[in-house]
């Protein structure tokens, strides 16, 4: 299959592609493509503009300064499951970064791709929400920052601008020594998953939890954080019965079916999905710091 005919223009710099993308009609950013080729040879996208970031280099990079950490857009997704100073001060980005895709569309595909494509099931925005990231758009008006709780407008609709472009995303890393979890049920490995749940915990000194944050993707039109459950954990010893209620908590939420599962299905994975997350999550909460 062949995409509709389109002009390629290869973006030099950050201020180049922003006069491209405030300039040229029709036109889509090019990152990894591995969405975006797809879209287009299948033709559900015809664009008359293809503006290539990866020459960008300021935009590629992790930056770690302090407690703050900075994703530039155009950092691939095998290096963000690679840096060791990454996993060191966040170890739930490589757990999750695992199940994005396969090897071969990690090499290519961008931190800032998967964000401005927004599948409900991508586990990079998922873990923007439960870092409680902040998204940077640059275009020729300047820079806006937008939180990732207010950047999914709707079903694969980021709130991005017809001449924005993502050039990061930042958080704030957890303390040493907090626990973690991702999981996710796929029929394959590498494909999008039906239900997946990331979970951070710290405890505090008598082991009771302190900070508790939650995210659910592939339920719903983008990540959710499902402040009921986060709420129930704070004070409370891990238990199972603790993680059981989380679990059947979230499994009474309405969900949608699809071609694959059923919403009953969906809500039963989530549940049980949940209550692993959260338990392993604690455990590692438990065990001496790992930074
Ligand atoms: C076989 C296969 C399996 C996959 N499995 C998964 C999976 O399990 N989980 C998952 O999350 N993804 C998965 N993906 C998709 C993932 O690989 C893509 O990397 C990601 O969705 C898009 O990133 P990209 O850099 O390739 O972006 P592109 O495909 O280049 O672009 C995607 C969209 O974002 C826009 N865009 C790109 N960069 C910017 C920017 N800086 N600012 C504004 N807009 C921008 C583009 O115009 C386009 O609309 C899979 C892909 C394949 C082919």
């Amino acid at each position: 299959m062949k995409p509709a005919p389109f002009t390629y223009h290869r973006a030099g710099s950050l201020a180049e592609a922003a006069e491209m993308a405030a300039t040229l009609d029709n036109a889509r950013l090019l990152s990894g493509g591995q969405s975006l080729m797809a879209m287009m040879n299948l033709r559900y996208v015809a664009v008359d503009h293809l503006i290539d970031l990866n020459p960008v280099a300021e935009i590629a990079g992790i930056t770690i300064d302090g407690g703050r950490v900075t994703l530039g857009a155009m950092t691939r997704q095998r290096t963000v499951l690679e840096d060791a100073a990454l996993a060191a001060c966040c170890p739930i980005l490589r757990e999750a970064l695992g199940f994005v895709g396969h090897v071969q569309t990690r090499n290519r595909g961008t931190v800032g791709g998967s964000l401005a494509h927004l599948d409900p099931a991508a586990e990079l925005p998922g873990m923007a929400a439960l870092l409680g990231a902040e998204i940077t758009l640059t275009s020729q008006n300047g820079t806006r920052r937008v939180a990732m709780a207010d950047y999914p407008l709707g079903y694969m609709t980021p709130d991005i601008n017809g001449g924005e472009i993502l050039t990061s995303l930042s958080f704030d890393a957890w303390p040493s020594g907090h626990g973690w979890d991702f999981r996710e049920f796929a029929q394959r490995h590498g494909d999008f998953a039906m239900a997946g749940v990331g979970s951070l915990i710290t405890l505090d000194a008598n082991g009771c939890i302190d900070r508790a944050a939650v995210v659910l993707i592939g339920i719903d039109d983008g990540p959710v954080r499902p402040t009921d459950v986060e709420a129930m954990m704070i004070g409370e010893a891990p238990s199972d019965a603790l993680f059981r209620a989380a679990g059947a908590l979230i499994a009474e939420r309405p969900m949608a079916g699809d071609a694959l599962v059923t919403e009953t299905y969906r809500q039963h994975l989530a549940g049980v999905l949940l209550r692993r997350s959260l338990a392993n999550a604690c455990v590692r909460a438990s065990e001496p710091a790992h930074v």
